[in-house]
């Protein structure tokens, strides 16, 4: 990219920032998350020197206290192939696939994101995108009449759409173009007040999916929820309600441990807000619909598809011995059941449950030549050092449970249907990436890069397997 263009990470920047400050405006309860996740995350450090250390090694400390993600629901393959056009424009690239029709919610998402370390550490924002499976709709006539509203609308604005041609013509934007640009695209983000339906119509596509009225029934895919990182989200749970917010009950995801995995979420009750319909001889109707809410996360390391099994299998055996509503037996259950998964980054490395970020130590690198040596041996040795990968993805059970205590009522039955992964590729013109392949990589080039800075002509693969 030429140097007269401004760098994606850049307007990724400028855009976080521009719908922070958009989503404060609208939904002053999530000012008052951030407050807290600030506050909560200024005491965490202060006591936790050891944690300090870590962050700053990973590049981390200046990506708390700033959203780390947002979340948006479209509605036909024509606005997801946009929307990457939207985000590639910010250095955001869809990875991984979701299938939340197993949990009762008809879409499926990718999250777009950024994906080198360069690009995390300058703004880790990302947009977990959802896309509605109308064919999911049972109701033939009804699905018809969704399909022709949405065939209808254009989420982007002719000023939007001009600067992704000039950027996809030019290989850039310029500093005014990318203002114009996020100014632009925030539009599609913004809320509306006036619905594009009237209150019956409303009604049916709520009656077949509270999520489908919300994707049907307005202009735009209004951004639902964004998320700040914190790091210790059972003080942000519970002060919560010290601040007015009420939270949902159960944090999703694994249970608080010493060393964090995956990924743990929670969020507040979305708003009930007064929408207008239009009504049958050209009055506006006045109704009420809940979307917008507020989400905190605190994210740990990145499993292997090993350690990965393990949690997926941990969790469903709690979920199936206590149900996830029975907030202190669900999370008793979960800190039992987890107790089968190591919480000691020792022995998760050992055996394979995690993915690490090798370094050499300042000994290493003073030392004239390293002994030759397994991971293990060179780590003991003091040459070799590792910290967790950090988790960049999302889970879907979790993702589930986080959209369904928004969307009011209790979780749907499974849609007997299979996931889709071949059609939302093709929706979204690219096969979304795998992000287990990208730990890898990261893992293999930070061992690479470790062997050569120590002098060691070792084949980081091959330490790796053993
Ligand atoms: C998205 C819910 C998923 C998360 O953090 O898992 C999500 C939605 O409600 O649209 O954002
Ligand atoms: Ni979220």
């Amino acid at each position: 990219m030429q140097a007269q263009y401004v760098h994606p990470d850049d307007i990724r920047s400028q855009f976080s920032q521009a719908m922070s400050a958009m989503y404060r405006a609208e939904v002053p309860q999530y000012g008052t998350l951030l407050e807290l996740v600030a506050d909560s995350n200024a005491d965490v450090l202060a006591q936790n020197a050891g944690l300090q250390a870590l962050l700053e090694r990973r590049g981390e400390t200046g990506r708390l206290n700033i959203e780390y993600h947002g979340a948006i629901r479209l509605g036909t393959a024509a606005e997801l192939s946009g929307m990457r056009r939207v985000f590639a424009v910010m250095g955001m690239q869809p990875v991984g696939y979701y299938d939340l029709s197993v949990a009762g919610v008809p879409v499926h998402a990718t999250a777009f994101r950024p994906i080198d370390d360069a690009a995390l550490k300058r703004n880790p924002f990302r947009i977990f995108t959802s896309l509605l499976r109308l064919e999911l709709i049972e109701d033939a006539a009804l699905r018809a009449e969704a399909e022709q509203i949405l065939a209808a609308r254009q989420i982007f604005t002719p000023g939007a759409l001009a600067l992704l041609d000039a950027h996809d013509l030019q290989g850039g934007l310029t500093k005014e173009q990318a203002t114009q640009f996020v100014e632009q695209v925030l539009e599609t983000f913004r809320w509306h007040q006036q619905a594009t339906v009237s209150d019956a119509q409303y009604q049916h596509l709520h009656d077949a999916h509270r999520l489908i009225a919300d994707v049907v029934s307005f202009r735009g895919p209004h951004i639902n929820h964004l998320t700040p990182r914190t790091l210790d989200i059972d003080a942000v749970q519970a002060g919560m309600p010290l601040r007015g917010i009420v939270p949902k009950a159960v944090i999703e995801g694994p249970p608080r441990r010493a060393c964090p995995i995956l990924l743990r979420q929670t969020s507040f009750k979305a708003l009930q807000e007064t929408v207008l319909f239009s009504g049958a001889d050209g009055q506006t109707v006045q109704g009420q619909h809940t979307a917008r809410f507020g989400e905190v996360e605190q994210r740990g390391a990145a499993l292997t598809p090993q350690g990965r099994q393990r949690y997926d299998e941990l969790l469903n055996a709690a979920r199936s011995h206590v149900p996830a509503t029975n907030t202190p037996a669900y999370t008793k259950a979960l800190q039992d059941i987890f107790k089968d998964l190591p919480d000691d980054w020792d022995a998760m490395r050992e055996q394979g449950l995690a993915y690490f970020r090798y370094s050499a130590t300042p000994a290493g690198l003073a030392a004239q030549a390293a002994p030759a040596g397994s991971i293990g041996e060179l780590l003991a040795s003091g040459l070799l050092q590792c910290d967790p990968i950090l988790y960049e993805d999302f889970l879907p059970v979790s993702a589930a449970g986080i959209f369904q205590s928004n969307l009011g009522g209790p979780a749907g039955a499974a849609y007997a249907t299979r996931s889709n992964r071949d059609q939302f590729a093709e929706a979204l013109g690219q096969q979304p990436h795998d992000e287990l392949a990208l730990y890898a990589s990261a893992e293999l080039a930070s061992l690479q890069q470790a062997l050569s800075d120590l002098g060691l002509h070792q084949d980081a693969a091959a330490l790796l397997q053993s």
